[in-house]
């Protein structure tokens, strides 16, 4: 059992008494299922840099390149499960009364751990939607070689998340300010906090109030100002968290 959990008094307090939590997770939580982060060495951006793959003007420029790179990441991400550490969210979404999570993740692991409702502020890999009118085609075919055209309109298919320099979709950015605006405790999981709007929520929760805990095996820019960090990896870390709270509620 983590010790701090039981010689920090605000910690276990704010484990234990607090009802209303939200829980923001990066590419970190996916780390222990086999899905390479974005910015550590050997990440999914190790040979590539964000620019050159993940934004509109590099799928204008060379729709081949970006499409590989999906469909690379879609047929790894197929190929993986979720690991303790989304399983042990899934619980959490049962302990807590008021609970909302928001993931910059498009790996679809939460839902495939058993998490019912999860704010995707990035979108969905597993998705594609036409680059010219927006249609969106559920479902995706790892043996397309290249970009397949939009049967309504003829434009190219692209995936259905948010790439630099666009916006988030309005409706979940909205909720997911929302409730971290009137959480009590807010977790946040195996991110870098570099990539906004997602890295403005933990500081968002902090100057609500909020008790705000970090899990990530490394410092971050957020970890100095953070009520607690646990550093270490979440598939070990969050089922004891889990265990602890469910033992002395
Ligand atoms: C927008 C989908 C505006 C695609 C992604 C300068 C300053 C501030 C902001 C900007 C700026 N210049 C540009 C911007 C805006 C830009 C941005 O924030 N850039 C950053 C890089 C500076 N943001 C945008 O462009 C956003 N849109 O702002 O629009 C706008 C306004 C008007 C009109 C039009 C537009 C859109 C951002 C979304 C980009 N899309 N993903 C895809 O997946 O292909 S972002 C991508 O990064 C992923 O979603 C990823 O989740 C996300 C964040 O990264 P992390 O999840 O944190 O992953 P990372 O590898 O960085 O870190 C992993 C962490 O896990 C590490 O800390 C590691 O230690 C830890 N870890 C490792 N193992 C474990 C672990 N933790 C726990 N357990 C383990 N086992
Ligand atoms: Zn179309």
């Amino acid at each position: 059992m983590l010790d701090e959990l039981n010689q920090k008094e605000g910690l276990r307090r704010a484990l234990l008494n607090f009802r209303r939590v939200v829980v923001l997770t990066g590419a970190g939580i996916s780390a222990e299922s086999g899905v390479p982060t974005f910015r550590e060495k050997g990440g999914l951006w190790g040979k590539y840099n964000p620019e050159e793959l993940a934004t509109a003007r590099a799928f204008q420029k060379n729709p081949q390149l970006v499409w590989e790179w999906y469909q690379w990441r879609r047929w790894l991400i197929s190929e993986v499960k979720p690991n303790p550490g989304h399983y042990a969210i899934a619980e959490m979404e049962r302990l807590f009364d008021d609970f909302s999570l928001i993931t910059q993740n498009v790996d679809g692991l939460h839902r495939a751990a058993g998490s019912m409702i999860v704010l995707e502020m990035h979108g969905n890999i597993m998705r594609n939607k036409c680059f010219d009118c927006g249609k969106v085609f559920d479902g995706i075919n790892l043996k397309d070689k290249e970009p397949p055209r939009c049967d309504g309109c003829g434009g190219l298919y692209r995936p259905d998340v948010v790439w630099f320099g666009e916006m988030l979709p309005s409706d979940v950015l909205y909720a997911a300010f929302q409730s971290t605006q009137s959480c009590e405790l807010f977790f946040s999981i195996g991110t870098s906090a570099l990539v906004h709007p997602a890295a403005s929520l933990p500081i968002e929760a902090m100057h609500s109030g909020a008790y705000v805990i970090e899990i990530n095996p490394q410092p971050t820019v957020i970890s100095h100002s953070v009520d607690h960090t646990f550093l270490g990896p979440s598939g070990e870390i969050l089922p004891q968290i889990v265990d602890f709270i469910k033992a002395n509620r």
